[in-house]
């Protein structure tokens, strides 16, 4: 249980801080700064890019390496060996539908090595390989043998619409937490990223843990890990943003809600700024990230880049109207800017209405797509429903 403590003492530290930054944060769509975006059409050297093989071998290195440097912080890959072992530790609470596989993952570098657990359900008697969800968890989903939050990890739905489906905590890699997130793979596996300015961070260590979770799906022989989806919330939305642009392995990638430093565009400056995300939580984005404070038009890249990095794979994004803070239409901008490389490199059918506020139903186009609801901050059985519809069209 000491995880679930933490958190809660976490998001207790968490709530002053919150308040504050949320009431100081502008909420007023007039008092957003022109949008004068960098473009991802053109080269570092000045040259307008058109063909894939330009995307490929030219622009999108070049914004690969300015999102690592300046924003995520790197995202190792290389370690001396990996090995799995199924335990049962826990009852499983869908006996009659689903199998369930308790698996640490141990990982071992330079002499040193880290476990990491996940928690996978697959569907019962199923004679082929079946396609996965992945979702990257920021509480420990599974804690008791029970699931803690059925609309939030709906596994059952999941594995009667015919997917395996797994979650891991984020901190069985790294806690969440700026005293101790190098406690976990950082010190042990990475130590040589520590005090670098483009180091690995939190989202580097919880895309890493995902990445590890797509090795054990891949020799797995009841997963088709070529139908992979990679799902975050919030801050595990901007990690699956980040795990997806180094991972091509993915299929889709679906981020909900994941606002600042995620789906949406930084220079806005609408809701959570890059000031406020660097201050409350500084240990999840590379060090550089904070010379962006108040200086977010200095970026050399925006958020509208970074689908660019998963195309011509899928992705999806979603906002709630009451989720101001994570700049909903900042989130639609994200997306929708960022779709041109699908469009106009990959030519996928992708067409986004310029109009935002009136919007009133998904948008769902080849491999690209959006949807936006009522209520609050979080991922909801609504939420997935919608999402799923997109995932059938598109996996
Ligand atoms: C918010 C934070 C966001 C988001 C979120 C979450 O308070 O400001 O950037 O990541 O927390 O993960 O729930």
């Amino acid at each position: 249980m000491k995880p679930l403590l933490f958190s809660v003492a976490f998001l207790l530290a968490q709530i002053p801080m919150k308040l504050f930054a949320q009431n100081e944060a502008n909420y007023d769509e007039s008092k957003v700064p022109a949008l004068i975006l960098p473009d991802p059409f053109v080269s570092e050297k000045g040259f307008l890019i058109k063909s894939q093989d330009d995307w490929e071998k030219v622009r999108r290195p070049e914004i690969f390496d300015l999102f690592e440097s300046e924003v995520y912080g790197i995202l190792p890959k290389d370690f001396d060996k990996i090995s799995f072992e199924v335990v049962s530790e826990k009852s499983n609470p869908y006996p009659d539908i689903a199998e369930l596989e308790e698996v640490n993952i141990i990982v071992t570098r330079n002499g040193k090595s880290h476990t990491m657990r996940i928690n996978l359900f697959l569907p019962k008697d199923k004679k082929t390989p079946t396609p996965i969800v992945l979702l990257i968890n920021y509480l420990p989903a599974y804690p008791e043998g029970k699931l803690v939050d059925e609309a939030f990890w709906p596994v059952p739905e999941l594995i009667k619409r015919g997917f395996a489906t797994a979650s891991f905590h984020a901190e069985t890699v790294a806690p969440d937490l700026n005293e101790t997130f190098l406690d976990g793979i950082i010190s042990t596996l990475y130590p040589e990223q520590i005090g670098k300015a483009n180091g690995m961070k939190a989202y580097g260590a919880w895309g890493w843990g995902a990445m590890r979770a797509m090795d054990y799906f891949s020799q797995h022989p009841k997963i088709n890990s070529e139908k992979s989806v990679l799902v975050g919330h919030s801050r595990t939305g901007k990690a699956a943003l980040w795990t997806s642009a180094n991972d091509p392995r993915w299929a889709i990638t679906y981020a909900n809600e994941s606002g600042c430093g995620g789906a949406a565009i930084s220079r806005r400056k609408y809701g959570e700024t890059v000031e406020a995300i660097n201050t409350r939580f500084p240990y999840w984005f590379a060090d550089n990230f904070k010379k962006y404070n108040g200086k977010e038009e200095t970026l050399p890249i925006d958020q509208h880049m970074l689908p660019g990095l998963i195309a011509p794979r899928a992705i999806y994004y979603s906002s709630a109207k009451g989720d101001q803070w994570a700049d909903p239409k900042g989130e639609f901008l994200g997306i929708k800017l960022g779709s041109r490389v699908y469009s106009e490199i990959y030519g996928k059918k992708v067409e986004f209405p310029d109009e935002f506020e009136s919007l009133n139903s998904p948008i769902h186009q080849e491999s690209v797509g959006y949807h936006r609801r009522e209520g609050k901050h979080d991922l909801t059985w609504g939420d997935w429903e919608i999402f799923l519809e997109f995932v059938q069209k598109n996996l």
